[in-house]
């Protein structure tokens, strides 16, 4: 039993053939420093993702380039940035105005404050990206759910790619780079290493959206160890999780009545 060092893996994981589950793996070019080439171009190593999976006691790395993430992300669900914010669509109607994301807010049991801070900014800051070609800015302020992924911010993760679809080895990422207390969990501390680990320089606009999302997460995720678990950032990219925090509200609400 052992594990290879990194170079090692990438030497290993890298030049395509077989992984230990028999399946062929196709990998572009690579270079024997773990550098990999496309179209003659040398991409930086940031612009992989690896995946470690264990196999007979020994980790290898896959890394996996822009157009494999790609190829990935094509054979999920499509639609997974649009599920994501459909829960705040209350009236389904393709279209999440204030008043929907602060009723989405309050029913997943955020504060009247905190509920209208988010739907002022929410709505303000991504309405005019979701209704490209209009000239004139729509004063109340709709999100069309069909165009969400054209309010995606930078400084990202990346887990959701340009069109909005969910990229595993994305997900898988920031477990392997930041869930060292926990390998299934983010800490506090962890979570502000991954916040400022995604930033891009002067992408101011997307420190502050990255920033706001995930410690909204946080706050409202967070189980009782305050642990934000694989599980439900897993939930909160597809929007099953609100549906669940919904539902255990009305729960919650239906045994404070039953117990007076
Ligand atoms: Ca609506």
């Amino acid at each position: 039993m052992g594990f290879r060092s990194e170079k090692e893996s990438h030497l290993v994981g890298d030049n395509g053939g077989e992984d230990g589950d028999g399946r062929r793996r196709m990998v572009m070019g690579a270079n024997v420093d773990g550098r990999r080439r496309s179209g003659g171009g040398v991409l930086d190593d940031t612009y992989f993702c690896n995946q470690c999976i264990r196999n007979s006691g020994v980790i290898i790395k896959k890394s996996i380039n822009p157009l494999m993430a790609e190829a990935e992300a094509i054979e999920s669900d499509q639609n997974v940035l649009q599920k994501h914010v459909a829960f705040f669509d209350r009236n389904n109607d393709g279209v999440i105005y204030p008043w929907e994301t602060f009723q989405g807010f309050r029913a997943i049991g955020s504060g009247i404050l905190l509920s209208s801070v988010a739907a002022i900014f929410i709505n303000m800051g991504l309405s005019g990206k979701t209704r490209p070609g209009k000239k004139f800015p729509n004063l109340l302020f709709p999100i069309e759910i069909k165009n969400i992924h054209l309010a995606k911010h930078g400084s990202d993760s990346g887990v959701y790619d340009t069109h909005g679809r969910f990229v595993p080895s994305k997900f898988e990422e920031i477990f392997h780079k930041y869930a060292h207390t926990n390998s299934d969990a983010l800490t506090s501390d962890e979570l502000d290493k991954f916040i400022k680990g995604n930033r891009e320089p002067k992408d101011y606009a997307g420190w502050i959206g990255g920033l706001s999302e995930w410690k909204i997460l946080y706050f409202l995720g967070k189980d009782k160890d305050g642990l934000l678990k694989k599980e439900t950032i897993r939930a909160v990219y597809d929007g099953s999780l609100f549906e669940k925090m919904a539902e255990e509200k009305i729960n919650s609400s239906k045994k404070k009545h039953v117990d007076k």
